[in-house]
């Protein structure tokens, strides 16, 4: 058996890491309810796997007292990190890797200055989603990039990229995760929030009603961009490229229900804090205005105060 993973949030993207590590490493899933030791992944062809992966409750972790692991992935949305790590905190030695998963640029550069161990980010375009307790869906593959915001601990992202990858999840370290996270927060600013708004699969905002609010949109994001020195993935910095990149994600992701809507549908918290929020806090930085960003985060807040 190689390293042992505790992965923190059997959500989605938690139950595929578990699923690819499982055969190969040992892995524990952590999360706050018991889940079913038979857990089934089904890929988008129809392929069905089942197996026994170990679940835990931090409160049985902290009675059985185990040894700690070579790995602690955080796969919960950005807002339960604190409050998830927390309850693992006293178990684990300063020196253990954290790996981060989430959307967004939140709790990735708070918990790379405060947590004294080597702190990894992940960004990935893997797209699964939970049908049960017992059961996710693998629907489409993806591609992770791992990578230190300070362009540190190089040989342990590779070493992770390259389990990972075995693992059967195409992974690459990468020496720029600050830039690959903005340019999925940009992605995800243009289309999660108006679609969580309105109710709408993303294919439905290139319709008239809501195209020209995602280019309101886009404008404001490239401003940002622009400022915080951040290139699209085909390295323009023109507003543009944004575009381009947006509309493109838009279109291959036409059929989909974005993750922030399915949050305000199950009376969940968004993701907008970890989203807009470091948007709008570096156009203040700047001294740029940005009406449109604050007022879809405002009309997010009033959505969330209902339930
Ligand atoms: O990542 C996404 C999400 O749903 O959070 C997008 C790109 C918007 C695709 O649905």
């Amino acid at each position: 058996m190689n390293a042992s993973h505790w992965i923190l949030g059997p959500g989605a993207i938690g139950r595929l890491l578990a699923h690819s590590l499982a055969p190969t490493c040992e892995v524990t899933l952590i999360g706050r309810r018991a889940l079913p030791l038979f857990q089934t992944l089904h890929s988008a062809k129809g392929e069905r796997r089942t197996q026994s992966i170990t679940c835990a409750t931090p409160a049985q972790l902290t009675q059985g007292a185990p040894a700690p692991p070579a790995w602690l992935h955080i796969t919960t949305k950005a807002m339960a990190v604190e409050p998830a790590f927390e309850t693992l905190h006293a178990l684990l030695p300063a020196t253990t890797p954290l790996v981060l998963w989430q959307n967004g640029f939140l709790t990735q550069p708070e918990l790379t200055n405060r947590w004294p161990g080597p702190v990894l980010c992940a960004s990935t375009t893997e797209g699964a989603y939970v049908t049960g307790n017992d059961r996710i869906v693998h629907a489409g593959r993806g591609h992770t990039f791992i990578g230190n915001l300070n362009g540190r601990h190089t040989a342990l992202a590779q070493a992770l990229a390259a389990q990972l990858d075995r693992a059967g999840l195409a992974t690459t370290a990468v020496d720029d995760i600050r830039r690959r996270l903005w340019q999925k927060l940009a992605v995800n600013a243009a289309i999660n929030p108006l679609v969580a708004i309105h109710g709408i699969r993303n294919g439905e905002l290139r319709g008239a009603a809501y195209a020209s609010d995602v280019e309101a949109v886009i404008r404001e994001v490239a401003a940002i961009m622009a400022l915080e020195k951040i290139v699209a993935p085909d390295g323009g910095d023109e507003q543009d490229s944004w575009r381009a990149l947006v509309w493109d994600v838009i279109e291959g992701t036409a059929n989909n229900k974005a993750s922030m809507l399915q949050d305000v549908e199950a009376g969940r918290p968004t993701e907008r804090a970890a989203i807009l929020g470091p948007l709008i806090a570096a156009a203040r930085q700047h001294g740029l205005t940005v009406p449109i960003l604050e007022a879809l985060d405002k009309a997010l807040a009033k959505l969330e105060a209902r339930y």
